[in-house]
C-alpha cells in the first residue's frame, strides 16, 4: 500500500502486481488463466477501495469483474464495439481501457464518469445511464456497418433488469427481422435493483435451472455423426439434427430468432473465453445467456445486493441529518394510504429509490412494482385510475422521459387523476447528466390539463401530496434529491395550498425571487447574503410551474423593478419561460423579468453543491448575478 497526496485529499494508490500493468485491453492477451483471475482479484480490491471513497455503483461492478476480461480477451476493443446496458457496471472496463490512473477520480467533478461516457474516448461509443437501449443502438451500428461495409463485431451486454425494458423486445423483434450477426450477452444475476420482477424474471430463473443447452447438443451432435457413418443418408442426418436441436432449444429467445447459448458461469474466465471466441463470427443474432453473482467477491454486497447497489458518498452520509424528500414521501404516501384505500403505488423498479419499500410492505396488494418499464406504468396508472383508484406514480424526473408518450395519451388526453412523483428533480450530483432530471418542468408544461407543483420543504411535500388527491386532472410534483428542509417558520402568508396561487415568504423591497421548489431555500440563503449589502429582496415561493400565479406577478411587476424566476431545471421552457409566455399574453414589461436556472446545455457530474455553484445556482451565485443584474440597470 502506497499512500499518495493528492492536490484535494489525500488517496489511497494501490500497486498491483497485474492490474498497474494493463494499459490497454492488448496487455491482457498474453495472461493465463490464473493470471487473469488473480487481476480479476486486483481488480476488485480496487473497485471496492474506489466505492467506498467516491460511492457509486458497487455490487452490479463487482458481478461483471470476469465477464469484461474475457470480452476484452477475446474480442480487439475499441475496434469492436461493446455496448453496455446502463453501463452502470462498466468499472472493470473503464480499467482495463486506458483509463486505471485516473480511476480514482471516478464519479467526482472533473473525473471519469460512473458510466460509459463519449467523452473519455473510443472506448465508450456512446454516453448512457438510462436502460434497455443496448440491443438497439448495437442493431443501429451493425446496419450501418453493413452499408458502410465495415467489419468489426458489435456485442450487447444487458442484464437481466434491462431486458425487462420493452425497448428491448423492440430491438430483438427488429433483429429477427434484418438478420443481423448480433451478439447479445445476458448477464443474468436474477436482480434489477431489487430482485427482479415478473413473468420474464421468472422465465430466466427456469432456463438458469435447466442448462440443457451446450452438453445436451453436443450429445446429440455426436450420436448424429455415429449415425452418419453408420449409413443414414446425409439429408436425413441433417433434418434429423435440425428437428431436435429445434426441439432443445425452443425457448422466448430463439421463438424470436436468436440462436441461444447457454447458461454458463459468468465467473468462469476460460469457459467465458472459450465460449466467446466460438460465437464470435457467427453471422447470426446470437444471445448468450451467463449467470453471476451480484457483489461477487465481496461479503456483504453479496449478502445485500440491493443496499450495494448504489453506495453513497461518505460525504453524503455525513451530511445527511435530516429526512430527505424520499422519506417524507414515503411516509406522507403510507399515511394517506392508510385513511383511502384508493390509493395505490406505482414504481418501475426503484422501490427503495422512490421511498416505497414501507408502503409494499404495509399494503402489497395495492404496489405495483413494474420492472423498469416506465411507460408501462403510466398507462397502468391510467387503467386504475380510470377504474376509481388513485395512482401515485414515484418515478425519477429523468426517467419519467421514457413514459412521455403515455403522460399525453394516457394521463393528460385523457384527464386522469394520476400523481407523478417526480423524485430526484434537479441536478443528481454524481450520477450525471444521464441522470439529471432538468426537463420535466418543459416536458410536461405543454400538455393541457396537468398540474405542475414543487414543494418549498417537507411540510410542503405533504400537504401537496394531500393536495393532488383532491384534484381530477393529473398532477406532478417534483423534488430534489436532498434532506429536505424545514422552512415554515419563514412564512408570512395563508399556508394553505391553493390551486395556481404562490406563497408570500419573507423579505422585501425592489426585488423578487420568485423561486420553484428547491430554490426557495436557495433564494432566502441569497436574500440574507444581499441584505448584508444593504439589498432587500422579496422572497415567493412559486409552488406553481403550471397553472402559474400571474396574478401576483402582476402586481409584484407594477410595485418592483426586477423579478427573478429562479429554478433547478432549463431555462428552455421551464418555469421562468412559464413567466415570460404569461407575460407576453398580459403585456407586462418583460424586461423587468429575469430568468435564472440551467442554460441551455448538458450538466456534467459531481456532487450537487458543487454543480449548482459552477452554473451560478447557489446562494453565493444567485447574489452575484443579482448584484451584476443591478449594475447594468
Ligand atoms: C429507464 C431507466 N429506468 C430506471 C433505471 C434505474 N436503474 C439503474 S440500474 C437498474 C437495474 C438494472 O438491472 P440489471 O440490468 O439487471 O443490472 P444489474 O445491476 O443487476 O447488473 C435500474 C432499474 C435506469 N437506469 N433506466
Amino acid at each position: 500500500l502506497k499512500v499518495a497526496v493528492g492536490k484535494k485529499e489525500s488517496v489511497v494508490e494501490m500497486d498491483y502486481k497485474y492490474l498497474s500493468k494493463i494499459n490497454s485491453p492488448l496487455d491482457l492477451k498474453n495472461l493465463s488463466s490464473e493470471e487473469l483471475y488473480l487481476l480479476a482479484g486486483e481488480i476488485r480490491e480496487e473497485i471496492i477501495l474506489t466505492v467506498m471513497k467516491n460511492g457509486g455503483h458497487l455490487a452490479s461492478n463487482l458481478g461483471a469483474v470476469e465477464l469484461t476480461l474475457a470480452l476484452l480477451y477475446v474480442f480487439d476493443v475499441p475496434n469492436d464495439i461493446i455496448i453496455w446496458d446502463v453501463s452502470h457496471n462498466v468499472y472493470t472496463y473503464k480499467l482495463l481501457t486506458g483509463r486505471r490512473d485516473s480511476f480514482s477520480t471516478i464519479r467526482q467533478y472533473n473525473g471519469l464518469s460512473g458510466y460509459s461516457e463519449k467523452k473519455e474516448g473510443l472506448y465508450d461509443p456512446f454516453t448512457v445511464g438510462h436502460a434497455g437501449t443496448s440491443i438497439s443502438t448495437a442493431l443501429g451500428v451493425l446496419c450501418g456497418d453493413e452499408i458502410l461495409d465495415k467489419k468489426r463485431k458489435i456485442i450487447a451486454v444487458i442484464g437481466d433488469g434491462g431486458i425487462t425494458t420493452g425497448l428491448s423486445y423492440e430491438a430483438i423483434n427488429n433483429c429477427r427481422q434484418l438478420g443481423k450477426r448480433l451478439l447479445v450477452i445476458l448477464n443474468d444475476n436474477a436482480m434489477s435493483i431489487s430482485p427482479t420482477v415478473g413473468a420474464l424474471s421468472r422465465y430466466l430463473s427456469e432456463l438458469r435451472v435447466s442448462p440443457i443447452y451446450e452438453e445436451l447438443r453436443k450429445e446429440v451432435h455426436t450420436v448424429l455423426e455415429k449415425t452418419k457413418i453408420g449409413g443414414l443418408m446425409e439429408s436425413s442426418v441433417e433434418k434429423l439434427k435440425t428437428s431436435i436441436k429445434a426441439s432443445l432449444n425452443v425457448n422466448i429467445f430463439t421463438a424470436l430468432g436468436f440462436e441461444y447459448f447457454g447458461v454458463i458461469d459468468g465467473h468462469n474466465i476460460p469457459l467465458l473465453i472459450k465460449m466467446l471466441k466460438n460465437l464470435k463470427n457467427i453471422q447470426r443474432p446470437v444471445l448468450l445467456h451467463i449467470t453471476t453473482k451480484k457483489g461477487k467477491g465481496y461479503k456483504d454486497a453479496e449478502a445485500n445486493p440491493v443496499m450495494f447497489h448504489s453506495v453513497s458518498t461518505p460525504r453524503e452520509k455525513s451530511s445527511s441529518q435530516g429526512l430527505s424528500y424520499t422519506q417524507v414521501f414515503g411516509s406522507a404516501i403510507c399515511r394517506l394510504a392508510q385513511k383511502d384505500k384508493r390509493i395505490v403505488a406505482i414504481t418501475a423498479a426503484m422501490a427503495d429509490g422512490t421511498g416505497l419499500v414501507e408502503f409494499s410492505k404495509r399494503f402489497p396488494d395495492r404496489f405495483f412494482d413494474v420492472g423498469i418499464c416506465e411507460q408501462h406504468a403510466v398507462a397502468l396508472a391510467s387503467g386504475l385510475a380510470f377504474g376509481g383508484a388513485r395512482p401515485i406514480v414515484a418515478i425519477y424526473s429523468t426517467f419519467l422521459q421514457r413514459a412521455y408518450d403515455q403522460i399525453f395519451q394516457e394521463a393528460s388526453l385523457q384527464n386522469l387523476p394520476i400523481i407523478f412523483m417526480m423524485d430526484r428533480s434537479g441536478l443528481v450530483g454524481e450520477d450525471g447528466p444521464t441522470h439529471h432530471g432538468v426537463f420535466d418542468i418543459a416536458y410536461l408544461r405543454l400538455y393541457p390539463n396537468i398540474i405542475l407543483m414543487a414543494p418549498k420543504d417537507a411540510g410542503e411535500l405533504e400537504k401537496m401530496l394531500e393536495f393532488a388527491l383532491t384534484l381530477k386532472c393529473p398532477v406532478a410534483i417534483r423534488y430534489p434529491k436532498t434532506e429536505a428542509p424545514d422552512l415554515s417558520k419563514y412564512t408570512t402568508s395563508d399556508e394553505k395550498i391553493k390551486l395556481g396561487k404562490a406563497e408570500i415568504l419573507a423579505g422585501g423591497g425592489d426585488i423578487t425571487f420568485l423561486a420553484y421548489g428547491s430554490m426557495v431555500k436557495i433564494a432566502l440563503d441569497a436574500g440574507e447574503i444581499l441584505a448584508q449589502d444593504g439589498i432587500k429582496v422579496q422572497i415567493v415561493n412559486g409552488r406553481f410551474a403550471k397553472p402559474i400565479d400571474a396574478e401576483l406577478i402582476g402586481e409584484l411587476l407594477q410595485k418592483q423593478n426586477l423579478v427573478i424566476t429562479i429554478e433547478e431545471h432549463t431555462i428552455v421552457g421551464g418555469f421562468g419561460a412559464a413567466v415570460l409566455e404569461e407575460g407576453i399574453r398580459r403585456g407586462w414589461n418583460l424586461q423587468k423579468i429575469k430568468v435564472w436556472g440551467i442554460q441551455d446545455r448538458f450538466v456534467t457530474h459531481g456532487a450537487r453543491d458543487i454543480l449548482l455553484r459552477e452554473i451560478g445556482l447557489d446562494a453565493k451565485g444567485l447574489a452575484e448575478g443579482v448584484k451584476s443584474i443591478l449594475q447594468k440597470i
